[in-house]
């Protein structure tokens, strides 16, 4: 097939057809201030054990797919109404009630590439990701024009705010109306995120020390966690939304559509004891959720404090 050239209106079209509710388009490349910032936060360790952030892959999304000439950054937005926190139960981060975003996104990346590699006549063009490579993916989406950074270091969609996903798509062609939009600071005074946080997890407004984090003691971490963090848990057993739940960018932003976050898709928006105890008959429930990651064991030590 002769070679075509991709317009952004055709990539828009396509992704947006896919499921995904923006794209953005930049070079494969990370500015001075990001990696300088990536640079400091290793240094400081605040990456805690999370070693796979010390790959220096994440430095340059070109090491990755040395052809790449452009950086496709795609958005989804999650946001789920609303929850309270209580005292007879976990409540499990939005983002984590239904079914798990890697999966849903790993489909729509290899329709995408499908199409990709079809409409240009060209392949093996391109190169997927969704959080597990070593992409700074906040960074290439600020720079792609689809938002800034918040203070609470999220990525802050210009329409859908924070309770968004990214994921993206290296690809070796050219395409025209590439943005490289700078790094600014955008929250004004506003320091409701930094106040929210329960663990004082933000050492400055855009630096979170992620050792401080629940998110990072109960999604991610593979050792006990500390008392003093235990202590000040609201009541989450599966991440945390309080930086984004206060957040005024996420007020009037519409709820997803999409059926796969649903709670009803999942294992809910909260796991107490007696849940605990049916998962544990029957962990296959966790199955394509988030969740899995935790395992149930992982949930009861969040839960109760039992072993992990
Ligand atoms: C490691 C990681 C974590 C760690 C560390 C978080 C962090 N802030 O880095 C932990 C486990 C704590 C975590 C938690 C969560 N995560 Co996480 N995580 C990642 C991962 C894998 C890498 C992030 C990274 O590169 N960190 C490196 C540090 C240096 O980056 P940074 O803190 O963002 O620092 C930047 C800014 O602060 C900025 N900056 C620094 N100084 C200044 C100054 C000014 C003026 C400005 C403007 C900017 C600025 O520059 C830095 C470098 O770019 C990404 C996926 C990916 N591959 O990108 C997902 C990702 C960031 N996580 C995501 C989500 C959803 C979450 C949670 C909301 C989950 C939950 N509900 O529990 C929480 C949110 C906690 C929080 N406030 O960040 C989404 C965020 C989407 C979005 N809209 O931004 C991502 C992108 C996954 C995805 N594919 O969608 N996560
Ligand atoms: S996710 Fe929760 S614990 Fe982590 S920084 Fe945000 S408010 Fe703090
Ligand atoms: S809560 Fe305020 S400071 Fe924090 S990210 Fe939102 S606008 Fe920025």
């Amino acid at each position: 097939m002769p070679e075509q050239s991709i317009t952004f209106e055709m990539l828009h079209e396509t992704a947006l057809s896919l499921g995904w509710d923006d794209v953005g388009i930049t070079l494969p490349e990370i500015s001075k201030e990001n990696l300088e910032s990536l640079q400091s936060w290793l240094q400081k360790k605040l990456h805690g054990k999370l070693h796979y952030m010390e790959n220096p892959v994440r430095f340059d999304p070109k090491s990755l797919f040395p052809e790449a000439q452009t950086a496709i950054i795609f958005v989804t937005n999650y946001k789920q109404p609303k929850i309270e926190l209580r005292k007879d139960a976990g409540a499990v981060a939005s983002y984590a009630r239904g079914r798990d975003y890697h999966h849903v996104h790993r489909k729509r990346l290899k329709k995408f590439i499908r199409w990709l590699e079809s409409a240009s006549g060209e392949s093996n063009i391109a190169k997927p990701f969704s959080d597990s490579s070593p992409i700074l993916e906040k960074a290439l989406a600020v720079q792609a024009g689809l938002g800034w950074f918040g203070k609470n270091t999220l990525l802050i969609h210009r329409r859908f705010g924070t309770f968004t996903l990214l994921s993206g798509v290296l690809t070796s062609l050219k395409i025209e109306g590439i943005k490289m939009e700078p790094r600014l600071a955008r929250c004004g005074s506003c320091t409701k995120c930094l106040d929210a946080c329960p663990t004082q997890a933000f050492l400055a407004p855009y630096i979170l020390d992620g050792k401080k984090c629940l998110s990072y003691h109960l999604i991610e971490s593979k050792e006990p966690i500390p008392d003093d963090i235990r202590k000040k848990n609201p009541g989450y057993i599966f991440g945390c939304d309080i930086c984004q739940s206060v957040c005024p960018h996420n007020v009037r932003n519409p709820l997803s559509l999409l059926e796969e976050f649903r709670p009803e898709s999942g294992v809910g928006e909260y796991i107490d004891e007696a849940k605990l105890e049916l998962l544990e008959k029957e962990p296959e429930r966790l199955h394509g959720t988030p969740l899995q990651r935790r395992k149930v064991a992982g949930l009861k030590h969040n839960l109760i404090g039992t072993p992990i």
